[in-house]
């Protein structure tokens, strides 16, 4: 994998745009939740420390990863946001339920991307074992959740 023995978390906050006048959702799985809690965490942190007040964050909880576009959908459709950012971590089984949870949460997301106008991030891991979740949910690979909020307002910006 391209990341491997790498923290690609680092951003430099000078060369963002403002996030003082965004408004920002985030849906959070709560499956597998000690990696959705510390991908929340990183993103909320790194969306503060670029501007965005917290009273202008909007959070939706759902069951799992399959349920995050109707969560982010909702969120578009009730609240005027700048951004919306989809928080899950899908780990490896034994079945086939994997690929389509994968599968169907990524194009799903992408769907929302390309019929309406707030831009959506995808921060869904898909990891073969936990290790690797938890490498990248604040362990040696960084925080995914830092990388989306980054994103977040990169897209909010176009
Ligand atoms: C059922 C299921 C399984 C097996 N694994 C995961 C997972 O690793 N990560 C995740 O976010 N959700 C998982 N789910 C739950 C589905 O996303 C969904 O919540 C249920 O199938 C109900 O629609």
């Amino acid at each position: 994998m391209a990341t491997s023995g790498t923290d690609l978390s680092f951003f430099d906050a000078s060369t963002l745009p403002s996030g003082a006048n965004m408004r920002v959702g985030i849906a959070v799985a709560e499956w597998n939740s000690q990696i959705t809690d510390n991908l929340y965490r990183g993103a909320v942190d790194t969306l503060i420390e670029l501007g965005v007040p917290t009273d202008c964050m909007v959070t939706y909880r759902v069951p799992g990863a399959f349920e995050l576009p109707h969560a982010c959908k909702k969120l578009i459709d009730r609240h005027d946001l700048s951004a919306v950012i989809a928080i899950g971590s899908v780990i490896q089984g034994e079945t086939k339920h994997f690929d389509f949870i994968c599968q169907s949460t990524a194009q799903g997301i992408m769907d929302l991307n390309t019929q309406q106008d707030v831009p959506v991030i995808f921060c869904v891991l898909t990891d073969n074992n936990l290790q690797q979740a938890i490498d990248r949910s604040g362990g040696q690979h960084g925080n995914k959740g830092v990388e989306a909020a980054v994103a977040a307002i990169k897209m909010a910006a176009l």
